[in-house]
């Protein structure tokens, strides 16, 4: 009998690099490859084991590299492709793995794909791009439907020469690839994906993984949002009828001839059925999914609304929302993930916990005590390590940079004239979950710009990098860093119960204060039995029915003595060995 090797990626540690705002290592106020070989032997000393590395192609940055002008090449000031293959080896050299975002649905309008393309009708490229007629209404030209891009505005633009539109579901700058031409798919599959798995990468992170294949009828949009020219359109090309035809071909025509590389799909506005199309281990797709439902807690789902309407959501519904994460394995062969930060989300700790200064240290264990517990690939956002917190609420507009919320704060302007008070509450939603929250310099020391740059930085540093920054939390065994290098250790020490235990339980679905869940260990009668309190007041324990009396082992907590009530923001992690054969 065989025993089938576990994928090396479901227990990784992996950490994400925004590549502009890690570490910059020539001073010109943005970061770079030579940057991030740099820190290598921290991200190690942490315990990390796979870097996942957002975009760093050539690129216009209309996006910030997600519209990519040549995916076999560097964006000049992040370095090049030799920087690159240093990197790549650094990383093996290090027994670390590197991921590269991939970015497919769209490429920038300066590619030299999308140049040819928009020249004319008949050109080698006419249809590598999704072109459609103008609607005429009255003698007059408008878009061949009433489709939203995600980012603001029509999803449509006109391009004279071809006297046609083109769809771009993100920024104009990022025309949508037509997916349903065979020769594109081809010329995706070669230089996107195998020009770097030839050079020995250990897989991709898919950007936007579900949006490839559209409903070819182009349909209106109903009108969800009155009075609007332009509706979201989610349902036409989100899991459109080909998705999952063309990722089985990509499987078998390209990723089968590498081995067992990690490809983890960003999937939003997905449910739980269509989720496990993707991730099921006989369709193996995707090797797991970033789901949405805990990062849009809070706000409009997947940039249906505005960025300005967000509201404080409800313990119930983060219990709920990472219950339908983790229940991804429940009587199934799947795999999920592990995350509460990325580049487009603002900070964890000022979003699911608190920034205050008073209990933000003790916040930031709890959350790591969190994710550490759950199973799944866990990945870690640069600066999370540290409990970088969202920008302050004085900062101005001017202070960022992020396109989508530019345009978000514009829309604004425009719509209220200028009115003060609405553009006090535009500015108050970007500070919740505005992108560039995540999107500051990375906190290295406490010196000059934080240590990230000796130049200027191209993104103004955080108010607060003189207390919350690497160097000082190394030397600090009480700080939020000594805290995840301790709990990223011990996840790994009890994995079966903390990496891949099953059986995900919330014990008080409906408490406001603290979440109480447990996990059963894969094959043995164990339990993990985890405390969270998400107040500022002592809190009680509630014990799950049965496991009241039995002896529990305490496996961490993030206060120095655990009493009989949960401190405020404390969390608390039991091991229950024997005696689950009852409890369970
Ligand atoms: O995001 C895809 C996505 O679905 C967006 O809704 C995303 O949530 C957006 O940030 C909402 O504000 C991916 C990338 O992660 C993002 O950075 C890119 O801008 C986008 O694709 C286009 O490539
Ligand atoms: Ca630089």
């Amino acid at each position: 009998m065989s025993v089938a090797k576990p994928n090396w990626w479901k227990a990784s540690t992996c950490y994400q690099i925004w590549p502009a705002s890690y570490k910059d290592s020539n001073g010109d106020g943005i970061g770079d490859i030579p940057g991030i070989i740099s820190t290598l032997p921290y991200l190690k000393d942490l315990g990390i084991e796979t870097i996942w590395l957002s975009p760093m192609y050539d690129s216009p940055q209309k996006d910030m590299g997600y519209d990519i002008s040549n995916y076999e090449d560097i964006y000049p000031p992040y370095g090049t492709l030799g920087d690159m293959d240093n990197l790549i080896q650094s990383c093996h050299e290090l027994n670390m793995k590197l991921i590269l975002d991939l970015v497919i649905n769209h490429t920038s309008d300066q590619h030299a794909w999308f140049l040819e393309s928009r020249k004319d009708k008949a050109n080698p490229k006419a249809d590598w791009y999704i072109w459609r007629d103008p609607r005429m209404v009255d003698g007059e030209r408008h878009p061949p439907n009433n489709w939203a891009s995600i980012f603001g505005g029509s999803a449509w633009e006109y391009v004279r020469e071809r006297d046609q539109y083109y769809l771009h579901l993100f920024v104009k700058e990022q025309p949508d690839l037509n997916w349903e031409n065979e020769e594109t798919r081809q010329g995706i599959y070669q230089s996107a994906i195998k020009f770097w798995l030839d050079k020995g990468l250990d897989g991709f992170r898919v950007d936007t993984a579900n949006m490839y294949s559209k409903d070819t009828s182009y349909p209106d949009a109903p009108v969800t949002i009155p009075g609007e020219p332009y509706q979201p359109a989610f349902k036409y090309y989100l899991n459109g009828p080909r998705m999952h035809e063309f990722l089985q071909e990509q499987r078998e025509q390209v990723l089968d001839n590498y081995g067992d590389i990690l490809m983890v799909g960003e999937l939003p506005g997905t449910g739980f059925d269509d989720v496990l199309r993707y991730v099921s281990a006989e369709s193996r797709e995707y090797s797991c999914v970033f789901d949405f439902d805990v990062v849009t807690l809070g706000t409009h789902k997947d940039g249906a609304g505005k960025k300005h309407h967000t509201y404080r959501h409800t313990l119930p519904q983060f219990k709920d929302a990472i219950r339908k994460v983790q229940d991804m394995l429940r009587g199934t062969d799947a795999w999920t993930t592990v995350f509460l930060e990325n580049h487009d989300q603002g900070r964890s700790l000022s979003r699911f916990a608190t920034d205050r200064p008073e209990h933000r240290d003790t916040a930031a264990k709890m959350l790591a005590i969190l994710m550490c517990s759950l199973t799944g690939t866990m990945f870690l956002y640069q600066g999370q390590e540290i409990g970088m917190y969202n920008h302050p609420e004085h900062w101005d507009i001017e202070d960022l940079r992020d396109i989508d919320s530019l345009n978000a704060y514009n829309d604004v302007m425009h719509r209220h004239k200028g009115d003060a008070l609405w553009l006090k509450k535009a500015m108050k939603g970007l500070q919740m979950v505005g992108r560039d929250n995540a999107r500051l310099p990375v906190q290295w020391d406490g010196s000059a710009n934080a240590g990230f740059t000796t130049g200027k930085p191209w993104i103004r540093v955080h108010d607060d990098y003189e207390r919350v920054n690497v160097a000082r939390q190394l030397e600090d065994d009480k700080s939020v860093l000594t805290f995840w290098k301790k709990m990223i250790k011990l996840r790994k020490e009890y994995a079966e119960v903390m990496i891949f235990g099953r059986d995900f339980d919330v014990w008080d679905p409906f408490d406001q204060d603290v979440f109480t869940f447990t996990k059963l260990h894969p094959d043995k009668n164990e339990k993990m039995l985890v405390f969270l309190n998400f107040s500022d007041q002592e809190q009680p324990l509630h014990y799950p029915t049965g496991l009241e009396k039995v002896k529990k082992e305490l496996v961490v907590s993030n206060v120095d003595e655990p009493r009989k009530y949960l401190a405020p923001w404390e969390g608390r992690v039991y091991l229950i060995r024997e005696s689950v054969v009852n409890g369970a």
